[in-house]
C-alpha cells in the first residue's frame, strides 16, 4: 500500500482507496469495485465526508429494525470485504446474526477468499460458499442465496450493491437495510431504511446503536421503527448534499 501521511487532508479517503486497490489485488474485490468507490467517494465529498442528522436517525431506526428481528443477516461482497471486515464481524456479534457473502460478478475463488477473510478476522460462520437457494426475479448470481441464511432471513443489511436484490428481497416480505452513499440510488430508494453514509463510519456507528439500543423494550424498538420515513430521510439527504455544497461554495467566494 502507498503510505499515505497521517496529515493529508484527504486521508480517510485516500487510505479507503488503497484498501480497495489492496483487495483488488488480493482478488477479492472484483476490478469494477474500484469504480464503485469512486463513485462512493464521489457522494461522500458532496455529503461533507460526515455522518450527517439524516443518516444518524436512519442508523438509529436501522439497529432497531435488527434488534427486533428474528434471523437478521448481513450480506458481505467484495468491496464490503476490503473496507470493512472486522467491523461486520463485530456488528454479527454484536446483533448474534449471520454473515453471508454474496457477489455480483461472482467466482468461487473470490466467495472463498472473502469468506476466509471474514473468518479470519473473528467470524465464527460465514455461509454463502454452498448456496442452496435462490431469490426469484434475479437473472444474475446476486440471486444465489442459503437457508438458514440470507434466503430465510427477516431482516437483511445490504451494503452497496445495485437496486434489483433490493427489490427482490423486498418483494418476498423482508425488510431491508441498505448502505449506500448515493441517495437517489434504486436501492436507497426501494429499502426500507437507507443509511446514506460511508460504510467506513455507517457499521461501526451501526455496532454502537444496537449496543445503545439493545436494553430497549420491543415496543420501544417499534415505536422508532414506526416513526421511521425512509422517503423523508432521503429527501433530508439531498438537502443536507445542497447545504453542504451552498456552504463550500460561500466560503469559496469569501477566498
Ligand atoms: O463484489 P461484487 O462482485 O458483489 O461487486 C460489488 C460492487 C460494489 C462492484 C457491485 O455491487 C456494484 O457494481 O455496485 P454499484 O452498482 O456500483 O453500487 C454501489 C453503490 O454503493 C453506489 O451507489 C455507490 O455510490 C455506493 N458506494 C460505493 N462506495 C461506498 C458506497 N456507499 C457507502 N460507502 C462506500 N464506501
Amino acid at each position: 500500500m502507498t503510505d499515505i501521511p497521517r496529515f493529508h487532508p484527504r486521508y480517510a479517503s485516500l487510505v479507503a482507496r488503497e484498501r480497495v486497490a489492496a483487495g483488488v489485488k488480493s482478488g477479492f474485490t472484483s476490478s469494477q469495485g474500484l469504480i464503485a468507490q469512486g463513485r462512493g467517494e464521489c457522494f461522500d465529498y458532496l455529503l461533507g465526508e460526515k455522518t450527517t442528522e439524516s443518516a444518524a436517525v436512519a442508523t438509529r431506526a436501522a439497529a432497531a429494525l435488527l434488534l427486533l428481528a428474528e434471523h437478521p443477516a448481513l450480506s458481505v461482497n467484495g468491496n464490503v470485504a476490503a473496507l470493512v471486515p472486522e467491523e461486520m464481524v463485530a456488528l454479527a456479534d454484536a446483533l448474534g446474526a449471520l454473515l453471508e457473502v454474496n457477489l455480483f460478478h461472482r467466482s468461487e475463488e473470490r466467495v472463498k477468499k472473502i469468506a476466509d477473510l471474514l473468518r479470519a478476522s473473528g467470524a465464527t460462520e460465514v455461509l454463502g460458499e454452498n448456496p442452496n437457494a435462490a431469490v426469484s426475479g434475479l437473472e444474475h448470481a446476486r440471486a444465489l442465496a442459503t437457508r438458514g441464511g440470507i434466503y430465510d432471513a427477516d431482516v437483511v443489511l445490504i451494503p452497496l450493491e445495485d437496486g434489483d436484490r433490493c427489490e427482490a428481497l423486498a418483494a418476498m416480505g423482508k425488510k431491508v437495510i441498505a448502505i449506500d452513499l448515493n441517495p437517489l440510488s434504486r436501492t436507497a430508494r426501494k429499502a426500507t431504511v437507507s443509511l446514506v453514509d460511508n460504510i467506513l463510519r455507517a457499521v461501526p456507528n451501526l455496532t454502537a446503536q444496537v449496543k445503545e439500543l439493545s436494553p430497549l423494550s420491543r415496543s420501544d424498538l417499534e415505536k422508532i421503527v414506526l416513526e421511521y420515513d425512509n422517503e423523508r430521510t432521503l429527501r433530508q439527504a439531498v438537502e443536507e448534499i445542497r447545504n453542504h455544497l451552498q456552504a463550500q461554495f460561500k466560503e469559496h467566494q469569501r477566498g
